[in-house]
């Protein structure tokens, strides 16, 4: 029901973005999601590109006196490293005086890419699989994500760990929760707060201090490094989603949206893969009466069964490889001689996994607000607001 489409080249003129489906009546600024652009450019590990660009966004369309109409809305980031790039990236002309990359990078979309169009430049692959294009993913889906802090649904997330630098367990992720948020409704807020002040958005504070030094000694060596984190979503009511049908369960739309970040190569839901090696006994949530209210003594689903939110905290976790750009290159092939050759060294970053967290708190806004929308829709906000109260 909510969609959006990005568009642009990294080293491009600028990314757009089309935001649809959106209801009327919701307030935002450029400065309100220029704030989520830049959470996105910090964390301890981006390269110099970050010392180029100072995201920020244009509102073109969709949006009046502050507020939604319940039309496409449309967003422009400029590209400030376009500046440098204007002969290599023109729009028009042959190109014929521009060098062609021809060594794939193991890891990226440099080879596939290429076999798949036919091009003889790798150019053509890397400027639009590069992660770049999530500026523009975040920049539409602040404005979804503020759509469901209207509904009282508040996104978070925080880094579980980077390379081997990582909090000890489960467990340990759930009582470092406990210990900042004495009210669960808070959790999400409370939590991000928190790791936006650790550079790589560790909670832990060791943690954290080992992983920097982990990313300073892969630097050193030339090497890169990846990671997992977790996103986490409070206030989400019982029965968002759908168990009648695969392509409604929310679930699978939640998987797509975080897998579909660059790099991002696992996705789980609660206790997820450590769920296979236990009971029963130990992997489901009892119920428990608290009063009048009917509760839950554990989370291991995390928040959701049958593809359906069951009122408790979303816990969605996303493992992230290493950057496939690394500055002692892996062995590649010239694609013209066929001769082994070191991989292209591109700049780039060593470790964006603080990034990917604050675009997984993005991307995740679609797919629950288009559950919102389904189950209490309506065509401006207040009228949904009202629906939400009302059942
Ligand atoms: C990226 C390579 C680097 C990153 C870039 C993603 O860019 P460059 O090639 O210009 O050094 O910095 O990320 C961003 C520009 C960004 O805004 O996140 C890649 O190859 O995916």
């Amino acid at each position: 029901m909510i969609r959006y489409l990005t568009a642009g080249e990294s080293h491009g003129k600028a990314l757009v973005g089309i935001l649809e489906g959106m209801p009327a009546g919701i307030k935002i600024s450029s400065e309100y999601i220029n704030h989520q652009l830049w959470r996105r450019q910090q964390g301890y590990g981006r390269g110099g590109r970050m010392r180029i660009e100072s995201d920020t966004v244009e509102i073109l369309s969709g949006v009046r006196f502050g507020k939604t109409l319940g039309t496409p809305i449309s967003l422009l980031i400029h590209n400030q490293d376009y500046n440098n790039w204007r002969e290599k990236m023109a729009v028009e002309g042959s190109g014929g005086s521009v060098e062609r990359m021809r060594i794939p990078r193991p890891g990226h979309a440099d080879y596939v890419g290429a076999v798949k169009y036919g091009f003889d430049d790798l150019r053509d692959v890397i400027e639009r699989a590069s992660a770049r294009e999530t500026a523009m993913r975040v920049a539409c889906c602040t404005i979804v994500r503020k759509f469901l802090e209207e509904c009282g649904i508040f996104i978070g997330s925080h880094v579980l760990s980077i390379g081997s630098a990582s909090l000890a367990d489960r467990a340990d992720t759930d009582r470092l929760i406990k210990r900042y948020t004495s009210k669960a409704s808070c959790a999400a807020y409370k939590v991000t707060e928190l790791a936006d002040r650790s550079p790589v958005r560790i909670l832990d504070h060791r943690t954290s201090e080992r992983a920097v030094a982990a990313i300073k000694k892969a630097k050193k060596a030339g090497d890169t490094l990846g990671g997992i984190f977790e996103v986490i979503v409070t206030g989400l009511p019982i029965g968002l989603g759908n168990y009648a049908q695969w392509d409604r369960k929310l679930d699978g739309l939640l998987a797509q949206a975080l897998m579909s970040i660059q790099a991002i190569k696992g996705v789980e839901i609660g206790d997820g893969f450590e769920m296979a090696r236990r009971h029963g006994s130990q992997a489901h949530d009892p119920f428990v009466a608290k009063g009048k209210r009917i509760d839950r003594s554990s989370n291991h689903a995390g928040g959701l069964e049958g593809g359906v939110t069951n009122g408790q905290m979303l816990v969605l976790r996303a493992a992230m490889k290493p950057i496939s750009t690394l500055a002692k290159p892996l062995k590649s092939i010239d694609l013209d001689t066929l001769k082994p050759t070191p991989a292209r060294y591109e700049r780039s970053d060593v470790c964006a996994v603080p990034a990917a967290s604050v675009i997984g708190e993005a991307v995740v806004a679609p797919a629950l607000a288009s559950a919102v929308m389904e189950r209490f829709g309506g065509d401006a906000l207040d009228v949904i607001q009202t629906h939400i109260k009302s059942k």
